[in-house]
């Protein structure tokens, strides 16, 4: 798994109820025309890539929709369409679902969906996928039953669960920064995080751990050569001495305001077209 990928899924535009959006903390109003500006500017740098975008238009009934991360996990050909655990935002996935199907055609899918919709509850956003496995975390918006539905599906993967406390996802405090090389925050949340994962046996133990103080700057998107990063936290990756990747800033003030990080706005799909 080298991070490459083909396709990725993204909401088209922001919805104006964006300014509504779901949030931890008080926060100062959304500019939502700084938002527009943000969104385009990280769907291009997405595109200029090489990847092909599968759009979903933004609706109004969800000012969460443009975080798609939390409606879907894909890897490869195969796409986990989740049960989003925060109640405003479970409506998200019919729009997500729906034009996944449609492009199946082309790009053959393979498409689940959570069934438990009473009592499984998982968001992409506590998933990471390191290359070859995968770490979830429980937190607020995830639980044991999405995870175990989300296991059956992807049986292939070792899977090893942590407890994420006091924070939104588990991608809020860590995330691949390249293939082995896992970014993390040095907060006592996160470490709590490495703590769980370390010392569960299935777990694999050749990742480097490479540390920045900030939570949110160890949210990063790595995919087709390059690493975005948020030009919030210059400061911080100022620190790492060496990126094994060319490096994109983006701004993410306004998503940010709604515990929104830079992978939350993309789904990643790798896929193998079957002739
Ligand atoms: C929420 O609370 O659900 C949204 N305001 C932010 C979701 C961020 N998603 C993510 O980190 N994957």
């Amino acid at each position: 798994m080298d991070f490459n990928y083909t396709h990725a899924l993204v909401c088209e535009s922001i919805p104006n109820s964006l300014v509504n959006g779901l949030s931890l903390d008080e926060h100062e109003p959304i500019d939502l025309s700084l938002a527009m500006t943000q969104h385009k500017a990280y769907l291009d740098e997405l595109q200029k890539s090489g990847l092909k975008l599968i759009k979903i238009q933004s609706d109004e009934k969800y000012p969460d929709c443009v975080f798609v991360e939390d409606t879907c996990i894909a890897l490869g050909n195969k796409v986990f369409i989740t049960n989003p655990g925060a109640e405003s935002r479970r409506g998200e996935t019919r729009a997500v679902r729906e034009k996944l199907e449609q492009v199946s055609a082309d790009l053959g899918l393979e498409i689940c969906a959570i069934k438990n919709l009473a009592e499984a509850f998982i968001d992409g956003g506590d998933c990471v996928f390191t290359g070859k496995e995968f770490i979830i975390g429980l937190s607020a918006r995830t639980n044991q039953n999405g995870v175990d539905e989300f296991k059956e599906f992807f049986s292939e993967y070792p899977v090893t669960t942590c407890q994420v406390v006091d924070f939104l996802h588990l991608k809020s405090l860590l995330t691949m920064l390249s293939k082995n090389t896992i970014l993390i925050s040095t907060s006592s949340e996160a470490r709590k995080v490495m703590e769980q994962i370390k010392s569960n046996s299935k777990f694999s133990s050749d990742y480097k751990f490479v540390c920045v103080s900030n939570n949110h700057a160890a949210n990063v998107l790595l995919f087709n050569g390059v690493v975005m990063t948020c030009s919030e936290y210059e400061d911080e990756y100022a620190k790492i001495e060496q990126f094994n990747c060319p490096r994109i800033k983006v701004e993410n003030t306004e998503f940010k305001k709604l515990d929104g990080c830079l992978t939350c706005r993309c789904v990643f799909f790798n896929i193998k077209i079957k002739q």
